[in-house]
């Protein structure tokens, strides 16, 4: 490694381990500039802003990475750490002054966080103070806290639907109690048209939508900005381009029309019932797996999205190899595998699953009962369906219920469920690097995590197609025709677009006690806890396919809630975003 930068002045080595982000030296230099300088807040606005500053360019720049921007925030993090008592010690101490306050949540019932850490990261390189309230943050602590903190800015957080009536609550609220401050929306059930048409129009006060990280400096930049018009016209400009999206969103919602809950029924996908389907499953009834072989979970991680969630897109492990984005891949995967070494060999997670195959046929057209034996006369479960109702020429519209042999049909078929987590014992591990500012690894960590309840689902649906139900015993398929999904069968999620119905999940959870058998429990929300965890169904079927509910109509979402015995506004609640009225 090249040493030579050590030589140089210490307002120099301080901004070269930021751009850098190496944070061997940081302490020693620290003390070495604390002791040239008057005041050690003057450390702070001095050498060190001026090096998050150069980082701060290059990321906006597109010249620096995001795995890059979040090792150089930790580097300035251990910097503002040390000094932090020699501030305190200070009488008149004095805090570092911020470019402006930001408060960030994830909203009541939601458990994700590494998109919103991310932005804080990118959001105090750039010189905002960030003020973190974490996940599942109900609205009253949101407001109070931006009220006592004088922020001036709100950014709110979710990856889930149920997450986005919990936003127009908090937009609702802060309209109601005629606060003024910048709203900001972001993650990844969040859009710019369900901001402009169900979020902005409940607040007075400016509402963005912000895409991901490296857009949130330029916007909160403008919307804090010292000056008065570039406030007011980038307000007025967003309020503007929401109004024109609202008028153009229900310009064709009513252009739209829709096949009725009948129509859609009568196109139905015609499966052949006189063909064989698959044999009775050599597991009926549940099974669970505590303390699951990670390095065997391991095998089976799709690494692409690892890199999406570090802003690094592109396939792995093309990537690596990337002219531009391979160098930082690499020493992102390097980091990554080392410490995956290290969660197996030190068992820093736990990994606990739940699976079942039970007798099922479909019922009323789009349903699934499930039977507690091959009489199938006690009914166990009955998993609700919708049913696509756009008007196709050639293709048929899809209930999940279409891949389950009906009743009618006599035939003895079957239906999987599943529950998995690979997060039981992380929040330790994620204590101890926060304690250390390390959001580095704590990110690394959560993605991993997140990677390894993927690969757990991964693997137990081929444990479950070759060996529990069987259908597929000689089945040999490497990784990557895992991932290309080149299987018979498949395992929808509720929540996924094929059934949007994340209450649906209630109906899993006690079909297979999964909270008993695994830990994973459910928030407000319907969201899993610990937030690395996947729940779905399996369908053996080879005509199953993924597919997109779309938008419904009225019509059905009353059957639909007279079939699941749930008021229709709640089910228009959860179903808020597949509605066509
Ligand atoms: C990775 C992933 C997972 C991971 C973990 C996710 C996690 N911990 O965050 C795992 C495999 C565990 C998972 C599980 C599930 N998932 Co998932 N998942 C994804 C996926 C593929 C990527 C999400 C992600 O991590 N992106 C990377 C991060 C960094 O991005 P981000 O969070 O969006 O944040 C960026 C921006 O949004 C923005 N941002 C975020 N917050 C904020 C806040 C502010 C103020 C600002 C300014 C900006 C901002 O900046 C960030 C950085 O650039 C998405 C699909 C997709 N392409 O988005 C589905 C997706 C989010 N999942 C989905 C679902 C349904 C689920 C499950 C419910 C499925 C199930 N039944 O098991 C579970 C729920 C898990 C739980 N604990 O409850 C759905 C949600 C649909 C919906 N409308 O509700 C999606 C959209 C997939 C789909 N197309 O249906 N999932």
């Amino acid at each position: 490694r090249d040493l030579s930068w050590r030589n140089k002045p210490v307002a120099e080595r301080l901004s070269y381990a930021l751009v850098n982000g190496i944070v061997d030296y940081i302490e020693e230099d620290t003390e070495a500039a604390r002791q040239q300088y008057e005041r050690p807040l003057h450390v702070i606005e001095g050498p060190l802003m001026d090096g998050m500053n150069i980082v701060g360019d290059l990321f906006g720049s597109g010249k620096m990475f995001l795995p890059q921007v979040v090792k150089s925030a930790r580097v300035m993090k251990k910097a503002v750490a040390y000094l932090m008592p020699f501030m305190e010690a200070e009488k008149e101490g004095g805090a570092p002054s911020a470019a402006g306050k930001v408060l960030l949540a994830t909203v009541k019932g939601d458990v994700h966080d590494i998109g919103k850490n991310i932005v804080g990261v990118v959001l105090a390189c750039n010189n905002y103070e960030v003020i973190d309230l974490g996940v599942m943050v109900p609205m009253e602590k949101i407001l109070e806290a931006a009220v006592k903190e004088g922020v001036d800015l709100l950014g709110l957080s979710g990856l889930i639907t149920p997450s986005l009536d919990e936003m127009v609550y908090v937009a609702q609220e802060m309209e109601r109690r005629k606060m003024k401050l910048p709203l900001l929306i972001g993650g990844a059930t969040t859009s710019r048209i369900h901001t402009a048409v169900k979020i902005a129009p409940q607040y007075s006060g400016p509402v963005v939508h912000v895409l991901d990280a490296s857009k949130s400096v330029p916007v909160v930049n403008k919307l804090i900005s010292e000056s008065p018009e570039t406030r007011q016209q980038y307000a007025a400009g967003v309020r503007q381009e929401y109004e024109r999206m609202r008028v153009g969103h229900q310009a064709r919602q009513q252009a739209k029309t829709y096949r009725s809950l009948a129509d859609a029924r009568a196109n139905k996908l015609a499966i052949d019932w006189s063909q064989p389907i698959a044999p009775k499953p050599k597991l009926v009834g549940r099974r669970s797996f505590t303390g699951y072989d990670l390095a065997e979970i391991s095998r089976y991680i799709d690494w692409t999205p690892f890199f999406q969630t570090w802003q690094l897109r592109g396939r792995y492990p093309q990537i690596l190899q990337h002219p531009e984005k391979g160098p930082e891949a690499r020493k992102l995967f390097d980091d990554a595998r080392r410490m995956l070494e290290q969660i197996i060999k030190e068992q820093w997670l736990e990994a606990q699953a739940v699976i079942g195959l039970f007798p099922a046929n479909s019922v009323d057209e789009d349903d699934i009962a499930v039977y507690a034996t091959e009489e199938r006369q006690q009914l166990l479960a009955r998993f609700c369906n919708p049913r696509q109702q756009g008007m196709k020429q050639s293709a048929p519209n899809l209930s999940l219920g279409d891949f389950i042999a009906p009743r009618s049909t006599g035939l003895p078929d079957y239906l999987g469920a599943f529950a998995v987590t690979a997060g039981m014992g992380i929040e330790a591990h994620l204590q101890r690097f926060e304690a250390a500012h390390d959001d580095y690894n704590a990110i690394l960590l959560k993605a991993l995590a997140d990677r390894l309840a993927e690969a757990f689902a991964e693997h137990m649906h081929q444990r479950v197609r070759k060996e529990f139900w069987g259908y597929a015993p000689h089945e040999q398929l490497d990784n990557e025709s895992l991932i290309r999904e080149a299987y018979t069968g498949i395992r929808p999620a509720p929540g996924y677009p094929a059934n949007p119905d994340h209450s649906e999940k209630i109906t899993l959870f006690n079909l297979l006690d999964v909270e008993t058998q695994t830990g994973i429990r459910l928030t407000e929300s319907l969201a899993m806890y610990p937030a690395a965890s996947v729940s779905g169904l399996y369908f053996s079927h080879p005509e199953s396919r993924y597919f997109g509910i779309g938008r419904i109509t009225r019509e059905q979402v009353e059957d639909y809630a007279a079939r699941k015995g749930m008021p229709v506004a709640e089910v228009e609640r959860w179903m808020g975003a597949n509605l066509a009225y």
